[in-house]
């Protein structure tokens, strides 16, 4: 709730910018513009912006989301592809990149790569902390994850994939899935599949990562979702 509030009150004192129309002057300087988002008398958002004639642009900015007097989410800012027709000199911003320390151990564990109108292309996640991202997540145009990919033995490429209703292994790092299971959630797929609990033999065939093409549209990630062909 205070984080929705939070990003609200963003909204208004730093996301938009009016009318930037007027070209970035070469060399300009970032300055920090401090904040106190929750009126509690300490600062716990820092926006960097460039001063324009009249306008700021805000690149950046850096919240301290539970009051510890340390950075926890990094937000980098561009413009928006839509214009609200209301208010036609301000100019939309949007997220286009953001970095979450979520558990508050000073280092980032979540990692989101966004796309214009708020789309989420993949999201990097270090599940246990340990400065390694061994779970990416793709999400389809609906905002929802589609496949998530663990890097459970932290080589470098994943070795299972989960989808809605099963999940994928590739057993002999050949990258490509040569063991499934199925199960009714994704709880269950990751248990069954780090476990390698039921599995069956899976052909290349019938892979849904060498084929994406066997999924509904909907299932397919934004990114390399097979669907010009
Ligand atoms: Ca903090
Ligand atoms: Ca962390
Ligand atoms: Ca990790
Ligand atoms: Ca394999």
């Amino acid at each position: 709730m205070l984080r929705i509030l939070l990003l609200s009150l963003l909204t208004v004192s730093l996301f938009q910018c009016k009318d930037t129309s007027i070209p970035l002057p070469f060399g300009a300087e970032m300055r920090i513009m401090p904040v106190d988002t929750t009126g509690k008398g300490s600062i716990d958002t820092n926006g960097y912006y460039i001063p324009e004639k009249g306008n700021y642009r805000v690149l950046y900015i850096e919240i301290d989301k539970n009051g510890n007097g340390s950075s926890d989410e990094f937000i980098w800012q561009g413009h928006a592809t839509f214009q609200d027709p209301k208010t036609p000199s301000v100019r939309t911003m949007m997220k286009v990149h953001e970095q979450v320390d979520e558990n508050n151990d000073g280092k980032i564990d979540l990692i989101r790569w966004l796309l214009p109108n708020d789309l989420i292309a993949m999201t990097q996640k270090d599940s246990d902390h340990d400065g390694y991202f061994e779970t990416t997540s793709h999400y389809n145009v609906r905002k929802k994850i589609v496949r998530r990919e663990i890097d459970a033995t932290k080589k470098g490429t994943p070795s299972i994939f989960i989808f809605s209703d099963r999940a994928e292994i590739d057993s002999d790092g050949d990258f490509i899935p040569d063991k499934v299971v199925f199960g009714g959630s994704d709880l269950e797929l990751e248990e069954k599949a780090t476990n390698l609990r039921e599995t069956k033999p899976l052909l290349s065939k019938d892979s849904l990562l060498v084929h994406p093409e066997l999924l509904n549209r909907e299932e397919r990630p934004i990114l390399g979702s097979g669907s010009l062909k």
